[in-house]
């Protein structure tokens, strides 16, 4: 759950980063990181397998500025995509506000997106929340690969947002494209979603 401070004029969030293993969602926030440190006070929190895997999260907090009079900061976090990690997903899942699904647009990882995508919505109604109404922004990222069959973004679509029907980019962590729109995007849905405990 969102804290909100109405005295102090104050709101933090919960946005989590989802998807497969190798998805890129680490990617994205050390992007975030990176290009914003001067809204990042902190260095970013990484816990990491030897092999860069990541073995419980990441995160930082974000400091996104006023709205609508409120100080409002968003704590970033990941999750370990790697299948048997899911107790982890769960324990991250908690509290949390909105999601980035980070799709992965390589073709050899269709089903993982589709596996992943199942398995959140399985973790969010271990919390009372479902899929369909949570603040949720698709992702489909690696758009910058050139020699690697990739799905074309519209069947990425039809297949992972025909029924959620909500905002999808394609992206590129590495590159940046769409990296900022699609935290932008989040950041917004979820500051809507909350609108009612700001008075
Ligand atoms: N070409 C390309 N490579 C990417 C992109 N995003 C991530 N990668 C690479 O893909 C690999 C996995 O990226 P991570 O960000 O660690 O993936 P993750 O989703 O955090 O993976 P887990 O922590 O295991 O869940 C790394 O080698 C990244 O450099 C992208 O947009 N384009
Ligand atoms: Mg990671």
């Amino acid at each position: 759950m969102a804290f909100v401070n109405s005295k102090k004029k104050e709101v933090q969030a919960k946005i989590v980063y989802y998807g497969p293993g190798r998805g890129g969602k680490t990617t994205n926030l050390e992007y975030i990181h990176k290009k914003y440190t001067s809204r990042v006070k902190t260095e970013m929190v990484s816990v990491k397998t030897h092999g860069d895997r990541t073995l419980f999260f990441d995160f930082f907090p974000f400091d996104v500025g006023k709205i609508k009079g409120y100080d409002v900061t968003v704590q970033l976090y990941t999750v370990p995509g790697q299948v048997k990690y899911d107790a982890t997903r769960q324990l991250v899942l908690r509290g949390v506000d909105g999601v980035v699904f980070v799709a992965d647009s390589m073709a050899v990882r269709r089903e993982k997106n589709f596996m992943s995508l199942k398995n959140l919505q399985k973790n969010l109604s271990i919390y009372k929340k479902n899929i369909f109404q949570i603040p949720l922004v698709l992702q489909y990222n690696k758009r910058d690969l050139k020699d690697i069959p990739l799905m074309p973004i519209n069947k990425m679509d039809r297949e992972l947002n025909s029924q959620l029907k909500v905002p999808s980019y394609p992206g590129s962590a590495i590159t940046g494209l769409n990296i900022v729109e699609t935290l932008k995007k989040i950041i917004s849905l979820t500051m809507v979603s909350l609108q009612n405990q700001l008075r």
